[in-house]
């Protein structure tokens, strides 16, 4: 059995209250419920974090070497602006897929570039609160090509 950490970043914690056009009605709470069951159906263990605060995103990317085998982020707004979490991501060489709930390239010019993706394994976005099953099913098969 391996862990896998579900890290979401600024102003999702707001998922389901606000802005429900755009990112959906379900709320955090949901999703990271959703996440554990999908983890627990693989055979796996899940464990979800929220920070409003681009450190603490970083010391949990560093905190999950070695303690998880691969990590979905959603690194909201700092998706397009954090070159700390590129190195955080790329020093721990931690498995990423950089996952967003809204289809970053059909939005406005400066989502479309994603400081995350150049040391992501892969980057899923537009499926809604679906996507982040679909990055663990990711994680689960890079763990196995990995041979874990
Ligand atoms: O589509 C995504 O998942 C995003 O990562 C969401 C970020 C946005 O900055 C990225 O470009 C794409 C924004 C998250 C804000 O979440 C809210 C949720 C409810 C109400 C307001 C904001």
């Amino acid at each position: 059995m391996a862990s896998f950490l579900v890290l979401n970043g600024p102003n999702l914690n707001l998922l389901g209250q606000r802005q429900p056009d755009i990112y959906g009605s379900t709320t955090l709470d949901q999703i990271e419920a959703q996440c554990l069951d999908h983890g627990a159906r693989l055979g796996h263990d899940v464990v979800c974090v929220q920070s409003n605060h681009e450190g603490a995103l970083i010391d949990a990317i560093h905190q999950a070497r070695g303690v998880h085998a691969g990590c979905v982020l959603n690194a909201g707004a700092y998706t397009h602006t954090s070159i700390g979490l590129m190195d955080a991501i790329a020093a721990t060489e931690l498995p990423v897929v950089e996952l967003h709930l809204s289809n970053i390239h059909a939005r406005e010019p400066f989502r479309h570039k994603s400081y995350i993706a150049s040391v992501a394994i892969g980057q899923i976005c537009g499926f809604g609160p679906r996507g982040y099953l679909l990055a663990l099913d990711a994680l689960v098969g890079n763990l196995r090509d990995r041979g874990g």
